[in-house]
């Protein structure tokens, strides 16, 4: 059975690489709902409602688990999803905990999108984990939008983060948050505008490890030795569009994440 996987569009498509990298057994499916992209301007309740089409999908699909590859869905109504489906659902959480324990002068930036940044979860994470250390939040309107267009090295693109990154800089952050599973395709963009002195990450790789601890917990591995896993991917935008994005960010030559 494969690992069901969505985000509002082709930006989970960094967490699928994650996933993959660590298990080339598993089958995956990936929904990219590019159609009702992005997440971030729509209200809990356009969200829960798509998340919860798009779970029955991968479900008639054979989907032996869920993983929402967005921030945005997850802070939106992962506990909502969970209490639906009787099905291990793994979710996206900004790397705060992370950034506390890598930060040595205590301050930290997070680019995310206003609906993540601005929701009670966000600010749970905050008051739990960040005591003691300054977080400078960013929303970033748009910034999705060009990479669901794989406009990933466009000049707008880099604009765009500049002013993004501006206050960041300013405040001296020494590490920086992608807090939307779209942005570490643009992470070579930050990096080059912030430096080397900043250190830039996410938590794609920290859910493709709990993917598989949870698979391990409730025995529903593949065999490892039997097969190789296949991807196969559903949108519910314009399919010829939305495939030629997904060829440029998930394959052989594709970005690194
Ligand atoms: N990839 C989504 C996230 O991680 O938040 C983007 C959300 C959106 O569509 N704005």
């Amino acid at each position: 059975k494969p690992i069901g996987i969505f985000d509002s569009g082709v930006g989970g498509l960094s967490v699928l690489k994650e996933i993959r990298n660590l298990s080339s057994a598993e089958d995956l499916i990936y929904y990219a709902d590019s159609a009702h992209c992005p997440y971030g301007f729509r209200s809990t309740e356009e969200i829960r409602s798509r998340i919860i089409q798009i779970t029955r999908f991968l479900l008639e699909n054979n989907a032996k688990m869920i993983v929402a590859a967005c921030n945005t869905a997850s802070i939106a109504g992962l506990d909502f999803l969970r209490r639906m489906f009787n099905i291990p659902i793994v979710g996206m959480e900004p790397a705060i905990k992370p950034a506390v324990t890598l930060t040595k002068n205590g301050k930290v930036g997070v680019l995310a999108t206003g609906v993540t940044i601005s929701g009670e979860k966000f600010n749970s994470l905050l008051d739990r984990y960040a005591n003691g250390i300054e977080v400078f939040k960013v929303a970033c309107p748009g910034l999705v939008e060009q990479v669901e267009q794989g406009l990933i090295n466009e000049p707008r693109t880099k604009a765009m983060l500049k002013v993004f990154l501006k206050p960041l800089i300013e405040a001296g952050v020494d590490t920086i948050v992608l807090g939307c599973t779209h942005y570490p395709f643009l992470r070579h963009q930050v990096e080059a505008i912030v430096g080397p002195s900043v250190q830039v990450i996410d938590t794609g790789n920290a859910v493709a490890r709990r993917v598989v601890q949870v698979l391990s917990e409730e025995g529903l591995l593949s065999d490892v030795s039997s097969k190789k896993g296949q991807e196969q991917f559903y949108t519910s935008g314009e399919p010829e569009y939305v495939e030629k994005v997904i060829n440029n960010l998930w394959g052989k030559n594709s970005i690194e994440v």
